[in-house]
C-alpha cells in the first residue's frame, strides 16, 4: 500500500513538474504589428514572419495597420491589456513612439523593433531592432549608377552638362525614406562626379506602385526630354513609373536609366525584359532573426541593439541567372 501511494505522489510529482515545464516551454505568445501591405517587399516580409512563428512555435498575434501609425499605437496597447510576452513592430515613421513604449515598459513587456528604425528620447524604450540598412542602401544606388553612367558613357539627352535625375522617395518620415535618401545624397556630394548631377525633382510615391506611376506622370508632363535618371526608393515604385514612361512614349532603362532598391521578383522580371537597370537589394527575410532575438530576450539573454541582415546590388545584366534563386 505504502508502495502504490508513494507511486502515486511519484506520478503526481511527474504530472506536476510536466505541467509547470509545459509552462515553461508553453508557447510564446508576441504581438505583432505590421505596417500594411504597400509593397510586394511588404508581403514578402509580413509571409516570412508568419511561416518563422510556426516555425519558432510561437502564438502570433499579427495585426496590419493598414498604413496608419494610430493603428499600429492601437495595436500595441491592444497587446500590453492582452499582456503579450513580447511585442514587435514595424515603426512606419521614425517619430511618435514615446508614449505608447513607456506603456509597453511599464508593464514589462519588451519590445523588439523590426525593419524600420524609430527615433526615442529614452534608448531603453525598446530592447533592439533588426533589420536593414538603408542609408548603405542610399550610398549604394548612388555608387551603381555613377558607374553605369561613365560605363555606358551616357549623355544628358537634352544636350545640357547634367544628368538630370529624378527621386521618388518612399514614405515621408519613414525611416528607409531618409535613410536612403541621405545614403544618395552623401554618395553624390562626396563623389567626384558630383558636378556633373543635378536633382532635377524629387517627391513622395509613398512606397506603392500607383503612386510611383502617378508621380512619375507628372515628372514627366514637366519635364519629358530633360529626365535622364530615375531612382525609386523601391521597386514597386520603379514598376509604377516603368508603366508612366512607356505611356509617354520613352524607353524605360534606355532613355531614362531606372535604378530601385528592394530586389522583389516584379523587378528582375522587369530586368529581365529590358525594362529597368538594378536593383540594390533589401532583405524582406527577416523573421527567424526576429523569433530567435526574441527567444533570447525572454530567456535574458544580452542581444546586440542594432543588427542588420545581408544585402546585395543586382545589375540587369545578372537578373536571368539570379531570378530563379530569388525567395521573393
Ligand atoms: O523598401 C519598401 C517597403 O521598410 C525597407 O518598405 C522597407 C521598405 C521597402 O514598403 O518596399
Amino acid at each position: 500500500m505504502k508502495l502504490v501511494k508513494g507511486l502515486l505522489a511519484l506520478s503526481i510529482g511527474a504530472v506536476i513538474a510536466a505541467q509547470s515545464m509545459s509552462v515553461q516551454a508553453k508557447e510564446l505568445t508576441i504581438g505583432f504589428s505590421q505596417i500594411g501591405a504597400e509593397s510586394e517587399w511588404r508581403t514578402a516580409n509580413t509571409n516570412d514572419v508568419k511561416a518563422a512563428a510556426k516555425k519558432h512555435g510561437v502564438n502570433l498575434k499579427f495585426s496590419d495597420a493598414q498604413q496608419k501609425q494610430e493603428n499600429q499605437i492601437k495595436a500595441i496597447r491592444t497587446f500590453i491589456a492582452q499582456k503579450v510576452d513580447l511585442i514587435g513592430f514595424v515603426p512606419i515613421v521614425a517619430t511618435g513612439w514615446d508614449n505608447i513604449l513607456r506603456e509597453a515598459k511599464r508593464a514589462k513587456i519588451p519590445v523588439l523593433i523590426m525593419d524600420r528604425d524609430l527615433t526615442v528620447s529614452d534608448p531603453s524604450l525598446y530592447v533592439a531592432k533588426i533589420g536593414t540598412d538603408s542609408y548603405t542602401e542610399g550610398r549604394k544606388v548612388f555608387d551603381w549608377l555613377d558607374g553605369y553612367i561613365h560605363e555606358k558613357n551616357i549623355k544628358p539627352r537634352n544636350g545640357g552638362d547634367k544628368i538630370n535625375i529624378v527621386i521618388l522617395e518612399g514614405t515621408v518620415g519613414a525611416s528607409a525614406t531618409t535613410g536612403r535618401g541621405n545614403g544618395f545624397n552623401d554618395a553624390l556630394k562626396e563623389s567626384p562626379n558630383k558636378d556633373m548631377y543635378n536633382i532635377l525633382a524629387s517627391q513622395t510615391g509613398d512606397f506603392t506602385r500607383q503612386k510611383g506611376q502617378e508621380v512619375m506622370e507628372s515628372f514627366l508632363k514637366s519635364n519629358r526630354n530633360d529626365i535622364d535618371v530615375l531612382f525609386a526608393m523601391n521597386d514597386d515604385m520603379a514598376l509604377g513609373a516603368i508603366q508612366a514612361i512607356e505611356a509617354a512614349g520613352l524607353v524605360p532603362a534606355k532613355d531614362i536609366v531606372i535604378v530601385s532598391v528592394d530586389g522583389v521578383k516584379g523587378i528582375f522580371q522587369a530586368m529581365i525584359e529590358g525594362k529597368s537597370n538594378a536593383t540594390v537589394e533589401c532583405n524582406p527575410l527577416q523573421g527567424d532573426l526576429f523569433f530567435e532575438t526574441a527567444k533570447k530576450i525572454l530567456n535574458g539573454e544580452a542581444v546586440p541593439k542594432s543588427v542588420f541582415v545581408e544585402e546585395g546590388v543586382y545589375p540587369a545584366e545578372v537578373a536571368k541567372d539570379v531570378f530563379p534563386s530569388r525567395k521573393y
